[in-house]
């Protein structure tokens, strides 16, 4: 388990596209660490998170931690558009793929931090030695494909499992879907590293984002 503060990254497929480089800023200035860019191609899932241009913008608009969450089918194939683009983190599905092994490989030698993760049905047994080789697994507590889902009350026995293991294999655990402030509160004390934020706790509520970080911050301090 790291040693570094509890990391937010914002799912920015829940900001307001109307005013996205607005949206940007605010979260810089709330301190949010990283951006969660979701990218799909309504095959692994069905829908269309956001596009490379998207993605360039944002990237060309911060110099804070870009991260991409591939939820597309044989990711090996794009890894070098993503670096070439200035992503930090390239997080790949084992599910998408074959050899998961030789994309997260292309991955580090691209010079991306490699992560994996990994759908509510997909066990740890399954995934195991690529915890050798990833620095970080985003565990899945809702099915992908959607922002705004309910979260599985089976994850729990598996995010305690996955906690335990962290040490052991040298990864940081991250939390994508239905990071709501109530298993804020409940699983970053318990070991999880960091947050993907999207509705549940960040977009589209009354609270500013500042408001909604610093009390974040404040409540898992
Ligand atoms: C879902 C995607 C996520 C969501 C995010 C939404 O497939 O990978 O990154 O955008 O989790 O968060 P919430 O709080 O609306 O569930
Ligand atoms: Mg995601």
């Amino acid at each position: 388990m790291s040693n570094h503060p509890l990391l937010f990254s914002a799912s920015m497929m829940c900001a307001d596209y109307g005013h996205l480089e607005d949206e940007v800023r605010k979260l810089e200035d709330a301190g949010i660490d990283a951006f969660h860019i979701d990218i799909m191609d309504g095959s692994f899932v069905r829908n269309f998170g956001m596009g490379i241009h998207d993605l360039r913008y944002i990237r060309s608009v911060t110099k804070k931690i870009v991260e991409c969450h591939l939820m597309i089918v044989e990711p090996l194939n794009y890894v070098d558009l993503f670096a070439d683009i200035g992503v930090d983190v390239l997080y790949v599905h084992p599910e998408s793929e074959f050899q998961t092994s030789t994309t997260l490989q292309r991955v580090i030698e691209s010079g991306m931090m490699p992560a994996l993760a990994i759908n509510p049905g997909t066990s740890i047994e399954s995934v195991l030695e690529l915890f050798n080789v990833v620095k970080r697994v985003l565990v899945m507590s809702v099915n992908p494909g959607h922002a705004g889902q309910a979260f599985l009350p089976y994850m729990e026995k598996k995010i305690r499992k996955l906690i335990s293991l962290q040490d052991d294999y040298g990864f940081d655990l991250f939390w994508d879907g239905h990071g709501s402030p109530e298993n804020i509160l409940k699983y970053a004390p318990l070991g999880v590293s960091g947050f993907v934020l999207g509705t549940a706790a960040l977009f589209g509520k009354e609270q500013s984002f500042k408001e909604i970080l610093c009390g974040l911050r404040e409540a898992t301090r």
